[in-house]
């Protein structure tokens, strides 16, 4: 299965503290979190290694999703050991050699109106197969991106380092923006009008051999991937300015542009707004940090295993 595509009911859901067939794992229609959006939560990939099925980078998403919750004062009532053993178990009893996690957390069902009161804190965790998020053939050739007319929230409107589930509304408008007018993905600008980020991505741009990507100020979320990235380009001696503000008009003259994210691993980006990035296809430093990013997670190298939790 990939990205857009119906889910199969297949296996279980880890629920509140159980085990559950896929298809039981319900809530409430009059659920906190689905009328205000008052939920967070994380993508997370378990690769198939050479080592077996091993979960990237499990840590900091499990920071990051207790983060998440915290300026909704949302405590996730799960320590991160119960958090680990459940997907782990869902992973083993679904038989996943490779899976996309989501684990999230909810503001449940008691009451309704804006204030969350004593409403209970439902957490969940599922996995399923999930192939390129945006095609197999994006990740070689390259994606054609939309600057979307929709703003991304400032940071002083709602905390964008936090994974809310209803951020997304913004993603959604962006996103189906960009695919209604014949494009793959949007690239969606912040309030002063400098790039920010994908709806579900960061963005890398590669100029006259430096990378540079928008600092955590320009309204976008703390990628775990963006870090990754970060991570191995620094190490293959590359300069990384990871703290910058680009302007829209950077994005035309770029040598390269990339996406990364958990789901869409890194995604080589090859127009913007049907203006040609470079020669219009993915371009050799993303293709060397695309490289080394997939013989990372897939195990074929033995730097970074402090990234790995192996579920054998
Ligand atoms: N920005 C946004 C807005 C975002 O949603 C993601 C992840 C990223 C950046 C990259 O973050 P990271 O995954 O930590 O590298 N988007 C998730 C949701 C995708 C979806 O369609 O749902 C993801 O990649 O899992």
């Amino acid at each position: 299965m990939s990205a857009f595509e119906e889910m199969e009911e297949d296996g279980v859901i880890w629920q509140n503290g159980e085990f559950v067939d896929w298809e039981n794992a319900t809530t409430h229609v009059l659920t906190h979190g689905l009328h205000y959006g008052t939920g967070v939560f994380e993508g997370v990939r378990a690769y198939d290694t050479e080592r077996g099925t091993a979960i990237f980078r499990w840590d900091d998403h499990l920071d990051r999703f207790y983060q998440s919750g915290k300026p909704y004062d949302l405590e996730i009532p799960f320590d991160r050991e119960t958090l680990t053993d459940a997907t782990v178990g869902v992973l083993r009893r679904n038989e996943l050699e490779s899976a996309y996690i989501r684990p999230i957390a909810f503001y449940g069902y008691h009451q309704l109106g804006v204030s969350p009161g004593e409403c209970p804190v439902d957490v969940a965790i599922a996995a399923w197969p999930w192939g390129a998020y945006l095609g197999e053939e994006a990740l070689e050739e390259g994606i054609d991106v939309m600057i979307s007319s929709w703003r991304k929230h400032a940071s002083s409107q709602i905390p964008t380092n936090a994974k809310t589930t209803g951020l997304y509304v913004n993603s959604l408008l962006a996103g189906e923006e960009a695919r209604r007018n014949g494009y793959a993905e949007a690239i969606v600008l912040n309030k002063e009008g400098n790039v920010a980020e994908g709806p579900g991505e960061n963005l890398f741009m590669v100029r006259d051999g430096e990378i540079f990507t928008p600092g955590l100020s320009e309204s976008i979320l703390d990628g775990i991937t963006r870090d990754t990235v970060i991570t191995l380009a620094e190490e293959r001696g590359y300069t990384v300015h990871d703290n910058v503000t680009i302007s829209r008009g950077e994005l035309n003259t770029a040598d390269e542009l990339f996406f990364t994210g958990s789901a869409a691993e890194v995604t080589p980006i090859r127009k913007v707004d049907n203006v040609v990035i470079g020669e219009g296809t993915r371009g050799p430093v993303t293709e060397e940090l695309q490289s080394a990013f997939f013989e990372v997670v897939e195990r074929r190298t033995d730097d970074h295993d402090e990234w790995f939790d192996y579920v054998a």
